[in-house]
């Protein structure tokens, strides 16, 4: 017996490729619901070959829902979540609201897939920030053989993290840029065509944005609480895959060579690193690919133990959808779910 699947925010960035890598990764699912506002209700999504009526989140009935993916923004997955978990759904929750909740796992499978198992406290499992997702799936393997200290990241994130609205505004401001029109900035606190823009969330009283302190405490509370990080979060016009230039400072001795070598068996990653023109990977490559690639790694002399390295991810995928849909299959195959019997 498959699985009942519902998905609130199915017609965003991220909801439709949660329906795309449901169906791409054949996940068992019986039933998937697509679920969003009123606004949306009505509106077609694509599921596979099938097209999918999206129904009303307010008038849904989760009885018998198994699992619900949930990626429609904070406040409806703070109203939401709760009740979804109470009627007996496991929730998967892609906002930023419950990610630090003590009694909610926050997991990236490829890093601390054992910590699920608590899920049950509140039956909702949260699924880390985009820019945090790609950088723990890197840091990971080289922390469990060297010993992370400290973490310095400058990120270079897409406009789809900001959501459609986001994707719309660059693609308005370059064609405006073009045609020699009023260029208008709505999303975006400053023009976003032709220009980087350092600042993604709301700034937070010591001066750091609150993306930068996600990754922050996203990354201590999914790896290591020891790690020491500081990030500088700066969106580009990119439409797809968010780029790191992260430095890492280690407790023990670690080589390029031998960095390269365990990222190359390490579960997600994908090293792609010719010392040559063009032997790196760019965001743009990345889009639609479920690894997190990494590439220019190099030895940081400038500390005792050093590396530097260039991390690439689809941020829709490994920073949002994919992930999610990972975790429920670790919930699956773990057996620490199981589909609920229905009536015959
Ligand atoms: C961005 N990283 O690129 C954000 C989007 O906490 O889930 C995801 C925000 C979050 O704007």
């Amino acid at each position: 017996m498959g699985y009942k699947v519902a998905l609130v925010g199915a017609t965003g960035n991220v909801g439709r490729e949660m329906l795309n890598i449901l169906d791409e990764r054949k996940f068992p699912a019986d039933e998937v619901v697509a679920l969003a506002s009123r606004r949306s209700v009505g509106t077609e999504v694509s599921y596979g070959d099938k097209t999918l009526k999206v129904k009303a989140l307010e008038n849904h009935d989760f009885g018998d829902t198994d699992i619900c993916l949930m990626s429609a923004g904070g406040a409806v997955s703070k109203e939401w979540s709760p009740k979804i978990a109470a009627a007996g759904a496991v929730v998967i929750d892609n906002s930023s609201t419950w990610r630090m909740d003590p009694d909610v796992p926050l997991i990236v499978p490829e890093v601390n897939a054992d910590a699920v198992a608590s899920f049950a406290k509140k039956n909702i499992i949260a699924n880390p920030n985009c820019s945090t997702a790609q950088l723990v799936v890197a840091l990971k393997p080289l922390h469990d053989k060297a010993v992370i200290r400290r973490v310095v990241v400058a990120t270079y994130q897409s406009v789809s993290g900001a959501g459609k609205d986001g994707m719309d505004e660059l693609f308005a401001q370059t064609k405006a840029v073009y045609t020699a029109s009023e260029l208008v900035a709505k999303k975006f606190p400053k023009r976003i065509a032709f220009n980087v823009i350092p600042e993604i969330d709301v700034f937070m009283e010591d001066g750091y944005t609150k993306e930068e302190w996600k990754m922050m405490a996203e990354t201590k509370k999914i790896l290591d609480p020891k790690i020491r990080l500081t990030a500088t979060c700066v969106r580009v016009p990119v439409f797809i895959g968010h780029s790191e230039a992260v430095s890492i400072e280690f407790e023990n001795p670690i080589t390029a060579d031998e960095a390269r070598r365990i990222l190359r068996n390490a579960p997600g990653c994908l090293v792609i690193d010719k010392h040559e023109p063009g032997g790196y990977v760019t965001p743009y490559e990345s889009a639609g690919e479920d690894a997190t690639y990494i590439s220019r790694i190099r030895e940081d002399a400038t500390v005792e133990n050093g590396l530097s390295m260039w991390v690439v991810s689809d941020n829709l995928r490994k920073g949002a959808a994919l992930n999610a849909i990972q975790i429920a299959e670790c919930l699956i195959n773990r057996k620490l779910i199981s589909a609920k019997q229905k009536a015959a």
